[in-house]
């Protein structure tokens, strides 16, 4: 049966580090700013009230320009640029250091506010995620004689929400698939809303140099270029055979189809865990002898508690590992690759038993945790394997502290 299309959106926060600064310095809205100093450089406030920034004329050294707000763009000042280049273009810029901690505060926040209006996303990185439209109600509805209506308002609804949590602006591309709208989100930037459907394609997507498309890069668009092949159209009009025998049948066959604006990839809405993990802090300090009863049980209510969540995430692993912190702060961990995925809380213990014995105990505990990592999914465990036959009780001299 024919799919109905679906509306997949692709956001990306606008100049994001310079414009989550300017929250931070308001007074520093229109200027020519650039993200990317020392933290010396940061701004100082002097007695009047009044503040002092470091411009990027004072810069010495080989850093680079982490992003810049608009109106330095304006003066040819882009990401990965040096410092020092920059400074011949924007002398006078405002030069600030980066700070990542809220980049990702205010990244988790865009992301959240988002979710409100649309849950299916897939995070793409610290300022851009892809969104399915394609559920939202409303989405497919026309508003007067627009039949793009409902997508429109959907997508200005994403973008008072962010605005609102966040006070930053963001521009959004929809279009029926993710690779059209990586492209998309980029034509109206910044605060822009681009709706763009396959009709759209020849007047929008095929008069675009071939670097616009995600996934031609620089070495293939040199070839591309050298091939005659500079825009989008060109490609989307060379024969696919022959752009088979240039590029090889995978990416030839890619090119062909990203050149006609065809994309099947689902947006993913969360990646595999690498492990699953429990520790827990003690009241006090514990003493490997002296409380080893105690630590014994601490452990076997650990792993019990890992197992549920395991068989609760559908998982099994075939790495168990522990992690042990002892006073003044110190960690060790250990870890032990076993020959068939786990999943009970038994066949963890004894792993942590074994990993338990590879650690020397002269000072009181403070925290343990379990992992279970190496993780395959608990229905391929059961296709591949039958469940592990209860092994041998080791032998007394043998047995781990606890
Ligand atoms: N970034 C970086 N190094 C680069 C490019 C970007 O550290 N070479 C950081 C700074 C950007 C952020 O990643 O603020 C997001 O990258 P974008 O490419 O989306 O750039 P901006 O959000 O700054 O600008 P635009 O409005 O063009 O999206
Ligand atoms: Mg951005």
């Amino acid at each position: 049966m024919l799919q109905p299309p679906r509306w997949i959106a692709h956001l990306d926060m606008d100049a994001f580090y310079a414009s989550v600064e300017l929250l931070r310095y308001p007074q520093l809205k229109g200027e020519a700013v650039v993200i990317g100093g020392r933290r010396a450089d940061a701004p100082q406030q002097l007695e009047d009230g009044s503040w002092r920034y470091a411009r990027l004329r004072q810069y010495t050294g080989r850093g680079v320009v982490t992003t810049s707000t608009y109106a330095a763009r304006d003066l040819g000042v882009f990401s990965a640029m040096g410092l020092m280049k920059a400074a011949l273009r924007a002398p006078d810029a405002i030069l600030l250091p980066a700070d990542f901690d809220s980049y990702r505060h205010y990244s988790r926040l865009f992301k959240a506010a988002v979710a409100e209006v649309a849950p299916v996303i897939e995070d793409r990185g610290i300022d851009e995620i892809y969104i399915d439209l394609t559920d939202v109600p409303g989405v497919r509805d026309a508003v007067g004689h627009d039949p793009l209506g409902g997508v429109k308002a959907v997508a200005r609804e994403i973008k008072n929400s962010v605005w609102r949590a966040t006070g930053l602006t963001c521009s959004i591309g929809i279009t029926p698939n993710k690779l059209l709208s990586k492209i998309a989100s980029e034509l109206d930037k910044p605060d822009g809303i681009t709706v763009l459907t396959m009709d759209d394609l020849p007047t929008r997507i095929w008069p675009l140099a071939v670097r616009k498309v995600n996934g031609i890069g620089p070495k293939a668009g040199d070839k591309l270029v050298k091939l005659g092949l500079h825009t989008v159209g060109d490609v989307a009009a060379a024969d696919p055979a022959w752009l088979i025998e240039q590029f090889g049948q995978s990416y030839g066959h890619w090119l062909h189809q990203a050149s006609h604006g065809l994309d099947t990839r689902p947006v993913v809405t969360h990646s595999e865990p690498v492990s699953v993990s429990r520790e827990t802090t003690f009241e006090r300090d514990l003493h490997a002898v002296h409380d080893r009863a105690l630590l014994g049980q601490i452990m076997d209510d650990l792993c019990e508690r890992l197992s549920h969540d395991l068989a609760r995430k559908r998982y099994a692993g075939k790495t168990v590992g522990i992690k042990l912190r002892f006073e003044g702060f110190i960690t060790v961990t250990r870890d032990q690759t076993l020959k068939t995925p786990v999943s009970s809380a038994a066949d963890i213990r004894r792993a942590v038993g074994q990993c338990l014995k590879r650690v020397k105990f002269d000072k009181r505990l403070r925290l343990m945790g379990v992992r279970v990592g190496n993780l395959v999914h608990a229905s391929d465990v059961a296709a591949a394997a039958p469940p592990a036959p209860r092994r041998e009780e080791p032998a007394r001299e043998n047995l781990p502290l606890f």
